[in-house]
């Protein structure tokens, strides 16, 4: 990829990019922004992989409260051709794709409310642009979500799209990464949360098994709490490499393999840690 080529026209930016009006945002949100940053800053630096912590510092996310997206795509797009469009909220699916397959990310331009700092109801500015940008700035990992895009383009045609979201899910927004000292955190959704940073590694109710790719596109997710499996790669360029295959076969076993519950473990996974699923269990007797 040629991070100097001008970037081709995509039609979803024309759809769906918003100005991010900037000059919108309160000295609250501003703070809610500065709030959030300096905890997760603390939490991260022993706990993000190094992709994560070189993107934090080679990006200006905090010099005023809330980035003005102006301001940080010049240094994105020097480094992998990536830049942030903000958009309403959740946007389709093809739009999604196309964006990425694009190299564009889409970022909510709302912040939470403060009252609410642990709480989202849809990703906001903060999970998006803090959560996710920071990687994008890594040359492997930036091929990786552009390649990830234009396989969710194909996908559409056929009916996988519940398998690429679950590789979404529990790479880009939970996926956890072998390191020399330890597993690391480059997930957006562990990345952009505090309780989620801390359970993701250290806490023994989920699972931690080895990535693969079949077994995650068959494995369910849940959207309303603490993740019960993390999946671990051993590195950006073996996820890459991974998304570089050709997915027919992995489809045609796709059709006759039935998918998995949130917490299974299989007889054919490399199991790092197996959880206890207590918080889990604890939460679900709560919930009855
Ligand atoms: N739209 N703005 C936005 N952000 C997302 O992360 C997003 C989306 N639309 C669809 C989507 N994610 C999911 O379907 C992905 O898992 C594919
Ligand atoms: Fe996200």
């Amino acid at each position: 990829m040629n991070v100097h080529a001008p970037l081709a026209p995509c039609k979803s930016e024309a759809e769906f990019a918003i100005d991010q009006d900037w000059a919108g945002y309160s000295a609250d949100g501003h703070r809610v922004w500065s709030t959030l940053y300096e905890r997760q800053c603390d939490l991260l630096a022993p706990r993000a992989c190094d992709a994560f912590l070189k993107g934090l510092g080679a990006l200006d996310l905090n010099s005023g409260g809330i980035p003005e997206f102006a301001a940080i795509n010049p240094k994105l797009e020097s480094l992998t051709g990536w830049r942030v469009i903000a958009v309403p909220g959740l946007i389709p699916d093809a739009a999604f794709f196309d964006l990425l397959a694009h190299r564009r990310f889409p970022a909510a331009r709302f912040i939470r409310d403060p009252r609410a700092l642990d709480y989202l109801s849809e990703p906001d500015i903060f999970h998006d642009v803090f959560g996710h940008v920071p990687m994008l700035t890594d040359p492997v990992f930036a091929d990786y979500m552009q390649a990830y895009g234009e396989g969710g383009l194909r996908a559409l045609g056929l009916d996988h799209l519940r398998h690429l979201a679950r590789l979404y899910w529990y790479t880009v927004e939970f996926g956890l990464m072998r390191s020399a000292s330890g597993l690391k955190i480059y997930g957006a959704g562990i990345a952009s949360s505090a309780a989620e940073t801390v359970f993701a590694l250290e806490d023994p109710s989920p699972n931690r098994i080895a990535f693969d790719m079949l077994r995650v596109m068959r494995t369910r997710y849940r959207i309303d709490d603490f993740q019960q499996s993390y999946f671990v790669i051993p590195s950006l360029d073996a996820l890459l490499e991974a998304t570089l295959q050709d997915f027919a076969p992995v489809y045609a076993t796709l059709e006759a393999a039935h998918d998995l519950a949130p917490d299974a473990v299989t007889p054919g996974d490399e199991v790092l840690t197996r959880g206890t699923q207590a918080y889990a269990g604890a939460k679900g007797a709560a919930a009855q």
